[in-house]
């Protein structure tokens, strides 16, 4: 087969797996202006160590899977109705915090995994001896930037990729491929003059048009934060307690995307707001039990009591920027 009718092959199965976008790029090297680098640097990715300590693995994925000749990048909606169960809203009598949309369901890692590396196994068996590398979220992969390349979207002023038809309610997917196979073209920038997702931002985290510095962003604070979370934007928390989705929700690429057909990410009960009051008498085992299989679980019993504690404490009313009603961790 040649690369194109590879590419054509590889995308018919992708949409079989029901990955609503799958593109390619040619695995050059990424980014060869160093702005991971610069926004490291800048110390914009607050504690998270994790991505400093990856830093060259992530600009070059030869380090990864050695011989890798092309980069396969899926996306798959999350997008899910709201809840309807009345104990989904918040009320003064039961003050509840919210979930951002993406950990309203299943964990993504687990419920893209297995239709990625089947994707995988697909690619592999393109050429004799061929080697791939599948990855979500977790591997050394700059995968929005991949994205881009690939044709997949656009990076957005909020820094997600974003597209026409599915805003950018869509998780990511990558598979490094020894094999040869035809790329795509990358989509032009569609952001044009609107900047409603760098107004928005309630604690200003999105510095420059794509760079968000996570010293700044409530998702960092309520989700990687293992600290204490600095006074002075606790307040502007309101009640967000796992992740936040303000400059997406601002987005109008954001406001007619259709229902994902994966209701692995549908709601599940009580689990785009959580109780406070419920999440405050619950210990770590029970906490565990109730998130295991869910992207929350990644907060920790201690990171979501402390979020728990911040939004109870702005529901109140009584957290004001730079005074009284913070939350101190114990
Ligand atoms: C670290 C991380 C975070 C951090 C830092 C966010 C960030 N913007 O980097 C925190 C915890 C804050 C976070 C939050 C969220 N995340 Co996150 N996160 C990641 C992770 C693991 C790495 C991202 C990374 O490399 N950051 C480093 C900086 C340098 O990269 P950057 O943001 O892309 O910024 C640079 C580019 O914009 C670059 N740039 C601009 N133009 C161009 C062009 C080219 C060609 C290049 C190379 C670079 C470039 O310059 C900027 C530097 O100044 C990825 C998964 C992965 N392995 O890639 C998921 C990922 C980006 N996250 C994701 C999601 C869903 C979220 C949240 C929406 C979750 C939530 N609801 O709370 C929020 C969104 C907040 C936001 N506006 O970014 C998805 C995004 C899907 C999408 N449609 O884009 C990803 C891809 C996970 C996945 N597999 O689906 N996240």
């Amino acid at each position: 087969m040649t690369p194109t009718e590879r590419a054509k092959a590889l995308k018919r199965e992708a949409a079989t797996l029901h990955f609503d976008v799958c593109g390619i790029a040619a695995a050059d090297p990424a980014d060869p202006q160093d702005l991971l680098g610069q926004w490291l640097a800048q110390g914009c990715h607050a504690d998270m160590n994790w991505l400093a300590a990856t830093k060259e693995i992530r600009q070059d994925v030869q380090r990864k899977l050695p011989g890798t000749r092309s980069v396969v990048v899926v996306a798959r909606n999350y997008y899910a109705p709201p809840p309807r169960a009345n104990s989904d809203y918040t009320d003064a009598a039961c003050p509840t915090g919210r979930v951002s949309r993406y950990a309203w369901g299943r964990d993504y890692h687990r419920a893209l995994l297995k239709p990625l590396r089947k994707l995988g196994r697909f690619v592999a068996a393109l050429e004799p001896h061929a080697r791939v590398y599948c990855c979500i979220d977790s591997g050394p992969v700059l995968e929005k930037f991949w994205a881009a390349r690939a044709g997949v979207g656009w990076i957005g002023k909020n820094s997600l990729v974003l597209r026409r038809d599915l805003g950018s309610w869509f998780f990511l997917g990558v598979i490094l491929a020894t094999v040869e196979l035809a790329s795509d073209r990358p989509m032009p920038d569609q952001c044009g003059s609107c900047t409603l997702c760098l107004e928005a931002c309630p604690t200003q985290a999105i510095v420059a048009p794509r760079t968000v510095d996570a010293r700044r962003c409530i998702s960092y604070h309520t989700i990687e934060n293992r600290n204490e979370i600095p006074p002075e934007l606790q307040g502007h928390f309101a009640d967000w307690i796992f992740g936040c989705d303000i400059c997406q929700d601002v987005c109008p690429y954001n406001r007619k995307v259709p229902y994902t057909t994966e209701t692995d990410f549908h709601a599940r009960p009580n689990q785009a707001r959580l109780d406070l009051d419920e999440l405050a008498a619950t210990d770590e085992e029970t906490f565990r039990n109730r998130f295991t299989g869910t992207p929350i679980l990644r907060a920790k019993h201690r990171g979501i009591q402390r979020n728990a504690a911040i939004a109870r404490e702005n529901h109140a009313g009584k957290s004001e920027e730079g005074r009284g009603g913070t939350v101190k961790l114990a």
